[in-house]
């Protein structure tokens, strides 16, 4: 097993202010939460950040559309991604917003930094530029497109600009050098390939500066230029623990560096793995541990798109979670996302299909199988198990076992690996019970120790696995936990003392109740 990490901080993007949230900007943060969770249950020091994104010409122009001031648009809608985050019961420790006093100032400071250096460096430009992702593209890449936007597919615009440029070429090798000492950098592997192609095909100085829109920070020294939105907002990561700046609260928080951490989605892996750490390595500052680019959801088989009009968005998110419950959807997110190098699939029939199997038919069933039982036959008492097993089954050894896999698969940021050693658990439970069928013991009185054997390794087991599983499922979990009369606060990260087997005491009261997962039948067609 994986020593516990001191601390650990995790970052999602943060997301722009001029878009709705939808599954994107809620999966990610889903993730973080239960990697965040399960960590502050082992003991961590956590800190989990997410946060908007403010600047730039996109909210600048929609101000204008709307007859309100930039402010106004970013105010509004970092609001609502805030409030999601709330009803979706995120514990992120903080909330940065990109137009925040705190974030500025130190982006000004940062950037005079890479001024002085001579790492940012005054030049001209001219390219094709995207002006939906504000971004500027290569001929290659513009010809290929047929110089048009691969994004919005509008034409793209040949611009020239005087701007401050940042000498990313410089740090190629650097870069490369680093990729190969630290493996685990950029995950997964196939996200790691493409950047070092990217690198291997050859890095150019990148501008960092516009003078078309004034939505920004301005470029310390020259008022005229604001800071590119990009550089602007990667340096959230930094800003939100008060690394550049001691007199603030935050820099408390300066021992959260470097993080664990930054879970992007795949769009921005040139952002995140080629210029963040170059601009960290110019600045002296160490690199984050792991940048991890995940790939994307789609819906029934196709793209999300707007021009589709097929994004899984908040209202949509909230009908699933009505129906099935939040820890239902947080499951779906945690187990089927797309964590990997392939895009995953969001159809309705598959949530049902997990929900029936893993949900309502394993983990439900189980504890309602277990405690009825122990209701019915020992009057909702917990005995102990003072008789020989009769499956003679290795509990302390398997459930041992399956918490390590657990733990330390949580490490490595593989939810659905250690959401499923934590369910094996309970499959074992139930294939236990198959073989011992407590139902027929419970018909001969003189069987009654080697019945509460039974019964209390049932319960046990499930309990250990309540355990893992709550970083996912932490409503339902606690709900066990109230029907068992345990009180038990994950925050006080003692997650492997508690998950040794024998933890619960004979003579507990199971009570029993609805079932925590009641099977999901589709409503009848009209
Ligand atoms: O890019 N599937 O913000 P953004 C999974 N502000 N995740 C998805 C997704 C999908 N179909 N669509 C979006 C930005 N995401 C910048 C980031 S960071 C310093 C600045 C998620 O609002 C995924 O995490 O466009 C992706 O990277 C993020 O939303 C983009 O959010």
């Amino acid at each position: 097993m994986n020593a516990v990490p001191r601390s650990f901080y995790i970052t999602t993007p943060i997301y722009y202010v001029n878009d709705k949230p939808h599954i994107g900007h809620v999966y990610t943060t889903t993730i973080c939460d239960v990697a965040a969770r399960f960590h502050r249950f082992l003991g961590c020091d956590v800190f989990f950040l997410t946060g908007t994104d403010e600047h730039g010409i996109k909210v600048e122009k929609s101000a204008t559309d709307q007859g309100v001031t930039p402010q106004e648009i970013a105010d509004r809608n970092a609001a609502e991604f805030e409030s999601v985050m709330g009803l979706l019961h995120m514990t992120n420790d903080d909330f940065i917003r990109t137009t925040q006093p705190r974030h500025t100032s130190q982006v000004t400071t940062l950037v005079a930094r890479l001024i002085d250096s001579g790492d940012v460096y005054p030049g001209e430009y001219e390219g094709w530029y995207d002006e939906g992702q504000e971004e500027y593209v290569t001929d290659t890449k513009a010809a290929e497109s047929d110089y048009k936007s691969p994004v919005s597919g509008k034409p793209l615009v040949k611009a020239k600009e005087r701007n401050y440029f940042f000498r990313l070429s410089a740090y190629q090798d650097r870069l490369l050098q680093h990729i190969d000492a630290c493996p685990g950098f950029i995950r997964p592997e196939a996200r790691k390939n493409e950047v070092l192609g990217r690198l291997r095909d050859g890095l150019q100085d990148i501008p960092i500066s516009r003078t078309n829109f004034t939505w920004g920070i301005p470029v310390p020294g020259d008022e005229s230029h604001v800071i590119y939105v990009w550089v602007d907002a990667l340096m959230n990561y930094v800003t939100a623990i008060g690394l550049v700046d001691a007199d603030l609260p935050e820099s408390a928080r300066r021992g959260y560096w470097p993080a664990q951490f930054h879970v992007i989605g795949k769009e921005i892996l040139f952002f995140h793995a080629i210029v963040w750490p170059a601009v960290l390595m110019a600045l002296g500052i160490k690199l984050p541990e792991c940048v991890y680019a995940h790939s994307f959801w789609i819906r029934e088989g196709r793209k999300m798109s707007k021009s589709l009009g097929n994004f899984i968005d908040l209202p949509t998110i909230q009908s699933y979670t009505d129906r099935f419950g939040l820890d239902a959807w947080r499951w779906f997110m945690a187990t089927q996302g797309p964590l990997g190098a392939t895009d995953a699939d969001f159809a309705h029939s598959k949530f049902v299909e997990v929900y029936n199997s893993e949900l309502a038919n394993t983990l439900g069933n189980a504890v309602n199988r277990v405690s009825n039982m122990i209701n019915r036959y020992q009057d909702g008492i917990v005995k102990p198990a003072v008789a020989p097993d009769p499956a003679d089954f290795d509990w302390p050894g398997r459930t041992a076992a399956h918490v390590a896999d657990s733990i330390d698969r949580m490490h490595k940021l593989d939810l659905s690996g250690s959401m499923h050693a934590a369910l094996s658990i309970v499959r074992d439970v139930n294939g236990y019970i198959d073989v011992t069928k407590p139902f027929s013991v419970a018909k001969e009185p003189e069987r009654a120790d080697e019945l509460a054997t039974i019964l209390y390794n049932c319960i046990e087991a499930i309990r250990i696995a309540s355990l893992l599983l709550w970083p996912a499922l932490p409503q339902k979990m606690e709900a066990f936990w109230q029907r068992l009369g345990l009180s038990i606060d994950p925050q006080a990260g003692s997650l492997t003392e508690l998950a040794a087997w024998g933890g619960l005491s004979a003579d507990h009261r199971v009570t029993t109740g609805d079932p925590l997962f009641p099977r999901w039948k589709e409503p009848e067609d009209e």
